[in-house]
């Protein structure tokens, strides 16, 4: 019998690498987006129990968009979203122009990034009449609001371990890092692999701050 030598059980969690959040033509573009790739595919060369990518996959009808509430401007307007099981659980969030609409091209994964080292695509946001910014699904608990899988899947592979990174860092990125350390993962985002939608210095602290009181790891480069 030979015995093998536990492998670490970690996951690279590359969160919404796709055409609409990346220049020059992204309808959501995050300035820089696309240049953090090569970073991501060194990461993606290395060790890993399991590689996940996640995609922000909406109908084209989706509750997140300005042009679905009359009067609204993307980005500058909030729009409250009821739990649809539970009208009293509400999450106020930012309305965005139309983005990763499911079938188009702005909702493919970005041809630079190396996808045949991915093992999963997790989709997120196909409830049009939720927002799920997470990778593990919508922020509503009572009664919780179809999950992804994404828990699931990183349980049944064992993983003990998960790093992030992706973009928008400020968005997507921190949701998915948050609801890692809270599911128990040892959770890491590595900011060199991370793009913000705000890139100044202070809300990078104040993010910094937030993801540190959830228990996430921030670090700058490869550890
Ligand atoms: C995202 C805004 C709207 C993200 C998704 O991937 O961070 N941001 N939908
Ligand atoms: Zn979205």
């Amino acid at each position: 019998m030979t015995l093998s030598t536990p492998q670490p059980s970690k996951a690279l969690l590359i969160i919404d690498m796709q055409n609409d959040f990346c220049p020059p033509t992204g309808a959501l573009a995050v300035p820089g987006g696309r240049d953090i790739t090569p970073f991501i595919n060194e990461l993606l060369a290395q060790d890993w129990t399991v590689r996940i990518a996640t995609r922000d996959f909406h109908p084209k009808d989706h509750i997140s968009f300005a042009d679905q509430h009359p009067g609204s401007e993307a980005l500058a307007s909030s729009h409250t979203i009821k739990n649809p099981r539970n009208p009293q659980e509400t999450q106020t969030t930012l309305l965005w122009p139309q983005h990763c609409v499911q079938g188009t091209t702005g909702c493919e994964l970005i041809a630079e990034l190396d996808t045949s080292k991915i093992d999963f695509v997790i989709d997120k946001g196909q409830d049009k009449l939720v927002e799920s910014y997470s990778g593990f699904g919508p922020p509503f608990k009572d009664p919780p609001v179809s999950k992804t899988g994404l828990e699931d899947l990183l349980k049944e592979k064992g993983v003990k371990e998960i790093v992030v990174v992706g973009i928008a860092y400020d968005y997507c990125v921190k949701c998915t890092a948050v609801d890692a350390a809270d599911a128990g993962f040892n959770t890491t985002v590595i900011e060199e692999g991370c793009k913000a939608v705000q890139q100044d210095q202070r809300s990078l602290d104040k993010l910094r701050q937030e993801l540190q009181s959830h228990d996430v790891t921030v670090i700058r480069g490869k550890a």
